[in-house]
């Protein structure tokens, strides 16, 4: 257990690894993975932002993923919305394939310039462009106050919010909004039930490790997928799900980070806990933060009526 699925301490850092993997194809992993275009309330995080700091705004790409728990807020994780800079901007998409839509542009205005006052410039009319065309919501990042914690409870837990904003995600797509546990509810559905019940992770993240001349790389990312997981364990903040391909499960992997993971309850999928980490090359284990906690729950209240 070691890698925030963005990747290591600071956003910026998670989002520089994911742009050094990252090539056009598929997100989650590839094994027993299939798209999601029917999970409209599951959204990219994507950003504007300087990258390696000189002060021009280098980057515009997605990074983490997220879901609507209601028609202005995105939850996601703490790692997902600290460590930008002040320029940066954030930016929610509801679209199936954001990848598609970032290469197309560059495809049609490109070439991408690689002057920094030219890049920025360049990214600036594309941001402004995809706002125009409805392919992503401008917001405000919030986090625990209390992120990073400690091994009892990290506190990952972020929302990106636009009850500040002209429009919001409501606005441009259509959606139901996910809904959220009560307070405790998989304490009292107990392991067993949890692991009688079907579990499903969505998001944009890359597929697991490939090996390759230069080691591991995670190619792929920026499309909404899903796969089946399974339960395995619980404890006061985080819910272990399998991902093993031999058993027939998919899993989370780079860039799923803030993502859900749904239970099916009577029917209906509850959004349990978000993508926070698992094992490096994506092949085992999905980490994910537990949102019925108390400490999820006080850090929502603000943003989102609770169940
Ligand atoms: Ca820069
Ligand atoms: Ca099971
Ligand atoms: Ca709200």
């Amino acid at each position: 257990m070691r890698r925030p699925l963005t990747a290591a301490a600071t956003a910026l850092a998670a989002i520089a690894s994911c742009v050094a993997f990252a090539a056009p194809s598929s997100a989650i992993n590839t094994y027993n993975s299939a798209p999601a275009p029917e999970r409209t309330e599951v959204g990219a995080f994507v950003g504007l932002y300087d990258r390696d700091g000189d002060g021009y705004l280098d980057r515009l790409r997605w990074y983490c993923s997220g879901t609507m728990v209601d028609d202005d807020t995105y939850l996601t994780a703490a790692h997902c919305t600290t460590g930008g800079l002040p320029d940066d901007r954030y930016f929610v998409s509801l679209e199936q394939d954001v990848q598609g839509l970032l290469d197309a542009y560059d495809v049609d205005h490109g070439p991408v310039p690689t002057d920094p006052a030219a890049l920025e410039a360049y990214l600036e009319t594309k941001t402004q462009y995809f706002l125009d065309q409805g392919w992503i919501v401008e917001g405000t990042p919030h986090q625990d106050p209390d992120y990073p914690g400690n091994g009892a409870d990290s506190h990952d837990i972020g929302v990106v919010d636009f009850a500040d904003w002209d429009v919001t995600p409501q606005d441009v797509w259509d959606f139901i909004p996910a809904t959220l546990p009560t307070a405790g509810q998989l304490d009292e559905l107990g392991s067993r039930a949890l692991d009688a019940a079907d579990w499903l992770t969505v998001g944009y993240g890359t597929s697991e490790a490939v090996r390759g001349p230069g080691g591991h790389t995670h190619p792929g990312g920026g499309e909404r997928l899903k796969a089946l997981v399974d339960f395995n364990a619980l404890n006061p903040t985080w819910v272990r799900l399998a991902m093993n391909a031999s058993r027939g499960l998919g899993g989370a992997c780079y860039g799923d980070s803030g993502g859900p993971n749904f239970v099916e309850l009577d029917g209906e999928l509850v959004l349990a806990a978000t993508t926070i980490t698992g094992d490096a090359p994506c092949y085992a284990t999905n980490v994910a933060y537990r949102l019925d906690s108390e400490s999820a729950r006080d850090f929502l209240e603000p943003f989102v009526d609770l169940p």
